[in-house]
């Protein structure tokens, strides 16, 4: 295992400093790089999903929280024209996660919490995969690649 592969993620700390202030991320697809503007994504069609915790047993369990964004089943049906296996959502600080494709229409690119925009500081463009209860490994903050895979494993 590489120690700074951020698919692996690291210590259950969560880093609270944003990497910068841009919430553009860039979605890579079949070799090619497209940037993905917080506006755009606003513009997609967007799901709201009550009742999410921030589920981190080091350092106690926030929420519930009302979250806003596109689902990445809809974010895929725009952007990603093939079959995919999975997603990798890596983040400008070097953490992240892999989501597959039959998690996809749970799981949410968030740009709003509670009825407000996410601010930078709590993690726009944030990943919010309600079923993670395992420190919160997969809400990932500042989201800066998306790559999309077609394998069968992680690999
Ligand atoms: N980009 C990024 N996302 C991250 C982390 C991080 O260090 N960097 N830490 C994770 C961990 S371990 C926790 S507990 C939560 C903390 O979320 P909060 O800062 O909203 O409480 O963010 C998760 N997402
Ligand atoms: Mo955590």
């Amino acid at each position: 295992m590489m120690i700074d592969d951020p698919l692996h993620p690291h210590s259950h700390d969560p880093n609270p400093q944003p990497p910068s202030d841009d919430p553009t991320f860039s979605l890579f697809i079949e070799g090619n790089t497209h940037p993905i503007s917080l506006p755009h994504l606003q513009q997609l069609p967007a799901t709201t999903i009550s009742n999410c915790f921030i589920i981190s047993t080091g350092h106690g369990t926030t929420g519930p929280f009302t979250f806003t964004g596109v689902t990445l089943h809809d974010f895929a049906r725009v952007h990603i024209p093939g079959p995919w296996s999975h997603l990798e959502i890596v983040s400008g600080d070097g953490f992240g996660c892999r989501v597959w494709a039959d998690e996809a229409k749970e799981t949410l690119l968030a740009w709003g919490i509670d009825g407000r925009d996410l601010t930078r500081q709590q993690g726009l463009v944030r990943l919010i995969v309600p079923s993670e209860q395992d420190d919160a490994l997969r809400q990932v903050k500042w989201v800066s690649e998306i790559r999309v895979r077609s394998g069968q494993s992680g690999e």
